[in-house]
């Protein structure tokens, strides 16, 4: 007898989104027609940063605007999706509903806000060209569809918990960072991949707000970088992936803090120099580099100990290192002194 044995991330039966609120999706898109809403995480401290502020601008208006809105331009790699489900990462029960989780998003690029989704748009994603430099063998350039033929593409469901206390799920599509770690041949002096996210203040609003240190810059170490679990993303639910989620490119970690999943990248340099992150820049006091999700250290203004849902609205306890500790605390020994959890 086959005894399928449940892996720490799979989320248990109750934490599932209902069938019935997947099925009533329609309806909250249509309720946001009415007037403001809030989509998500009422209640909750709505930014990573300084702006505490609830997603209340005018929603949108329909489904189908939403879904016109992301077909308008044809994405040239349409052709490639679906990819092939990995089955080593799946969770028990329903991913968040797709309206939801593209409708409520953070990228402070857009604005502070969580309803991004159509000022997103305004971001040529092609031609998207990819930046691979640093201390590698040889710097060069890639085109995004250059780089999706030369990467082994795959979809996973991955969870995703946000420092400000809210989570989802979702089916992502892309590829493994080791991929790419290989494609570059670091040299060996190579410590960390800093990820750099596009500049382009013509078309990203938030980003002629000087206060803040543009561009989006995260990294991490080499070994998180070739470990399996960190994953390239190019699409999301079975197609090319919506601006506001980070297209053409962006990462999943799973098991740190979502602002350590950068969206919109453009350069990969491997350096030897930790590279300080755009929200440890601004505020270092309550953001660090390591940024492994861990209820039992809060962030200096709230506790990490729950997280609502934004599909079911309902709080599940967190879980340390957001249910991926079998895979990942390897990766932490010998740290102990380091800031891991914040
Ligand atoms: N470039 C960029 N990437 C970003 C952010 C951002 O503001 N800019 N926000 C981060 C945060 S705080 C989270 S929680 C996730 C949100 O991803 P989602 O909108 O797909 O849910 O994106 C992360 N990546
Ligand atoms: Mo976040």
């Amino acid at each position: 007898m086959l005894i399928r044995i449940k892996r720490g991330w799979e989320l248990p039966e109750s934490a599932a989104t209902p069938e019935e609120v997947f099925r009533n999706r329609r309806r909250i898109i249509k309720a946001a027609a009415a007037g403001p809403i809030v989509l998500g995480a009422s209640g909750l401290l709505a930014a990573c940063g300084e702006d505490e502020q609830v997603a209340s601008e005018a929603a949108p208006e329909t489904g189908g605007a939403i879904s016109s809105a992301q077909a308008s331009e044809v994405d040239p790699s349409a052709g490639l999706y679906p990819f092939k489900r990995n089955l080593r990462y799946k969770i028990v029960g329903e991913p968040t509903p797709e309206e939801i989780a593209t409708t409520y998003n953070n990228y402070y690029e857009f604005g502070s806000s969580k309803n991004i989704w159509r000022k997103a748009q305004a971001l040529p994603i092609r031609p998207w060209t990819v930046a691979i430099d640093g201390l590698v063998e040889k710097p060069f350039e890639i085109g995004i569809d250059d780089l999706l033929a030369k990467m082994p593409l795959q979809e996973r469901l991955y969870r995703h918990r946000c420092v400000e206390a809210w989570s989802m799920a979702v089916p992502w599509s892309g590829f493994p960072l080791k991929a790419l770690v290989e494609l570059a041949k670091p040299l060996a002096s190579a410590k960390y991949v800093k990820l750099v996210s596009f500049h382009n203040p013509e078309v990203a609003s938030g980003q002629s707000a000087p206060w803040y240190p543009w561009p989006y810059v995260e990294g991490v170490t080499i070994e998180e970088a070739s470990h399996d679990l960190a994953f390239l993303v190019t699409g999301m639910y079975g197609k090319p992936g919506p601006k506001q989620n980070g297209a053409p490119l962006r990462i999943a970690l799973p098991w740190k803090y979502g602002f350590k999943s950068s969206k919109g990248l453009v350069r990969f340099e491997f350096t030897d120099q930790r590279p300080v992150s755009f929200w440890e820049e601004i505020q270092p006091r309550e953001y660090g580099f390591w940024a492994n999700v861990n209820p039992e250290v809060s962030h200096p203004r709230w506790s990490q100990a729950m997280e609502t849902d934004i599909a079911t609205q309902q709080k599940v306890p967190t879980v340390l290192y957001n249910g991926y500790g079998e895979e990942v605390a390897d990766l932490y020994t010998g740290l102990e002194g380091e800031k891991l959890f914040m």
